[in-house]
C-alpha cells in the first residue's frame, strides 16, 4: 500500500507523497521541544529519523491489519481504509497539494486491499484440514510465504522506482536552476515604441511565461536533465547525426520574437501567446543534415512520444523556425519544453511546436503520421489569419460617453494591415494600428466608439493582412485545422 503511494506520488507533486505530508503533518504537529530534542538528537539527520520512525510505524501498521485479516477481512479493510483518510488528510494540508494530490493515497489503499485478499487467499488454502498437524509446512504454506515474500518485493521495487525518478525531477530542477543561456549571435529586434496598447484587459504584448498557455498531451511534465538529453536527426539525409545539449549551446544562436497559436483556439479565444524565443535555427541543423530529394516533410519526437510532421520547405526557407532553449530571457519552464523545444512561426503548435523534441525524422507525408494527424487533424495547420477584441469583455457594462474597444490580430509570417470594427449593423471603420514588432507576432489595435448611445450593442472586429486579404467570415470549428469566422460580442453601455 505505501510503496504503491509512494510509487504513484512520484507523477505528482512532491507533497502528494504520504510520506513526505504525514513527515512534513508530524512536523508542524510537533511540540518546540520534540522538535527541538529531536534535532538535537539527529542533526541534520533528523528528516532521516523521521523517515525511518514512519517506516516502522507502516510496519507494525501494515502487520496488525495482517493480523486483523485472520480474523475478519472487512475489519482489515477498514482500518486500510481508515489508514488512508489520515495519510489523505497528511496530504490535502500541505500548502503546495490540491485534492488531486491524494489520488496516490487511494491508488495505494486499493492496492493494499488487493494484496491482502490474495495473502489472506493464500493463507485460508493453508489452514490445514481437520486431523492433520498445522504445524508441518504443506506447500500451500510455502505458497503464502512466497507471496508475502513477493508483495515485499514488489514493494520495494516500486519505492526505488519512485525514488529514481524523484531524483530525474530534482537533477533536472539543479540543472535548469544552473543553466545560463548563452549570448545570442543574432539579437532579436528592439520592439518599437507603441505595440502595445495600455487599456485595462488588454493582454501584455509579450505573453510572461507563468501566464503563457499550456497544451500538451503530458500527464505528468517530463523533467529531462539536459546532461542526458541528446537530438538525434535521421531518416531520408545524407548524414544522421546526434546532438547534445552541450553543442547545442555551442551553435550560433538567434532570438526572436514569435506569437505561437493553438489549432484548438476558439474565434475569441486565448490558446495564443508571444514571447521572445531563443534558439538554433532549424535550417542550420538540417543543412548539416543534407536532405535527400523526395523528402516533404520531419517528423519531430519528444520524449514523452508526442509527434508533429512540419513540412520540410518551412524549416528550410528563411523564416525563424528555431530549436528553442529560451523563453523571455530564461531557460524554457519545463511546462514550456524545457530543455529543447521546436517553435516555427505561421504554422500552428500541434504541427511544429514539439516541446521536450528529441528525434528529427525526415520523411515523407505519405509514409508517416504525426500523433494529431492519426486523431483526426491535418496532417498541415498554417495559422489562419485572426482578429479578436479584448476590451470591453464579453456582456461587461461600460460607462456611456466615449468607449474604447482593444484587441489583437494576427496572421504570422504575412502581418496584419488593418482591422476594422463593426458596432451593431452600422458602417466598417478603421481602428488605429498599434506599432508592427514583426510579422511573425501578433499586433494590437484599439478603437473609440465617439458618444456612445446607452443600451445592448455588438461590436464585431476583422482584419486584414499585409497583401490585403480580408479575414474570411466562414465560420469553422477547430477540428481538423483551426477556427475561423469575425468574433461578435455583446456589451451593453449604461
Ligand atoms: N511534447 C509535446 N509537445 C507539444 C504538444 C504536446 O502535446 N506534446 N502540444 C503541441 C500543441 S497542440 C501546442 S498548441 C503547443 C503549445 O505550446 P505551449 O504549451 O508552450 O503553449 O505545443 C505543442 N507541442
Ligand atoms: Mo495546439
Amino acid at each position: 500500500m505505501f510503496a504503491v503511494a509512494q510509487f504513484a506520488s512520484a507523477f505528482f507533486n512532491s507533497a502528494s507523497s504520504p510520506f513526505f505530508s504525514l513527515g512534513s503533518a508530524i512536523i508542524d504537529l510537533t511540540p518546540p521541544w520534540l522538535k527541538d530534542f529531536a534535532i538535537a538528537t539527529f542533526g541534520t539527520n533528523d528528516k532521516l529519523a523521521l523517515f525511518i520512525s514512519i517506516g516502522v510505524v507502516a510496519t507494525v501498521l501494515s502487520a496488525v491489519v495482517g493480523l486483523l485479516a485472520k480474523r475478519s477481512f472487512a475489519l482489515a479493510c477498514t482500518a486500510i481504509v481508515a489508514l488512508a483518510v489520515v495519510m489523505s488528510s497528511a496530504v490535502v494540508t500541505r500548502a503546495s497539494t490540491s485534492l488531486l494530490d491524494i489520488v496516490p493515497t487511494v491508488l495505494g489503499a486499493i492496492a493494499g486491499i488487493g494484496v491482502l485478499q490474495w495473502l489472506s487467499r493464500l493463507a485460508s488454502a493453508t489452514a490445514a484440514p481437520p486431523g492433520e498437524d498445522a504445524s508441518i509446512p504443506g506447500p500451500s504454506r510455502r505458497t503464502f510465504l512466497l507471496g508475502s515474500v513477493l508483495a515485499l518485493a514488489a514493494s520495494a521495487i516500486a519505492t526505488g522506482a519512485s525514488s529514481s525518478i524523484s531524483a530525474a525531477r530534482n537533477m533536472a530542477e539543479a540543472a535548469r536552476k544552473a543553466l545560463r543561456l548563452p549570448a545570442p549571435r543574432t539579437k532579436a529586434k528592439p520592439l518599437p515604441a507603441g505595440v502595445q496598447v495600455e487599456e485595462a484587459d488588454m493582454p501584455r504584448f509579450v505573453t510572461p511565461n507563468r501566464n503563457f498557455y499550456r497544451i500538451d498531451t503530458a500527464l505528468s511534465v517530463p523533467q529531462i536533465d539536459p546532461g542526458q538529453w541528446s537530438l538525434r536527426v535521421h531518416g531520408m539525409v545524407e548524414k544522421e547525426f546526434t546532438m547534445n545539449f552541450d553543442e547545442l549551446l555551442d551553435q550560433e544562436l538567434v532570438e526572436t520574437y514569435l506569437t505561437l497559436t493553438c489549432v484548438s483556439n476558439p474565434v475569441g479565444g486565448d490558446l495564443v501567446g508571444n514571447a521572445q524565443w531563443l534558439g538554433y535555427p532549424l535550417r542550420h541543423l538540417l543543412e548539416r543534415a543534407i536532405p535527400q530529394t523526395g523528402a516533404d516533410m520531419v517528423l519531430s519526437t519528444s520524449h514523452d512520444g508526442f509527434s508533429a510532421s512540419t513540412p520540410l520547405e518551412v524549416l528550410r526557407d528563411d523564416r525563424m523556425a528555431l530549436l528553442a532553449i529560451g523563453m523571455n530571457g530564461e531557460p524554457l519552464p519545463f511546462e514550456h519544453g524545457f530543455p529543447v523545444r521546436m517553435v516555427v512561426p505561421g504554422l500552428y503548435g500541434y504541427v511544429s511546436a514539439t516541446k521536450w523534441v528529441v528525434d528529427l525524422e525526415v520523411t515523407r507525408f505519405q509514409d508517416k503520421a504525426a500523433y494529431w494527424t492519426t486523431r483526426g487533424w491535418s496532417e498541415r495547420g498554417p495559422i489562419k489569419m485572426s482578429s479578436r477584441i479584448d476590451t470591453p469583455r464579453p456582456f461587461a457594462k461600460v460607462p456611456a460617453g466615449d468607449v474604447v474597444l482593444g484587441g489583437t490580430a494576427w496572421a504570422q509570417t504575412r502581418g496584419i494591415s488593418r482591422v476594422q470594427v463593426q458596432i451593431d449593423d452600422g458602417p466598417w471603420e478603421d481602428a488605429d494600428l498599434a506599432a508592427e514588432a514583426s510579422l511573425d507576432t501578433w499586433r494590437q489595435w484599439r478603437f473609440v466608439w465617439k458618444d456612445a448611445t446607452p443600451g445592448a450593442h455588438s461590436a464585431t472586429v476583422r482584419a486584414y493582412d499585409a497583401q490585403g486579404q480580408l479575414q474570411t467570415s466562414e465560420k469553422a470549428n477547430p477540428v481538423p485545422n483551426g477556427a475561423s469566422g469575425w468574433q461578435r460580442l455583446q456589451f451593453t453601455v449604461q
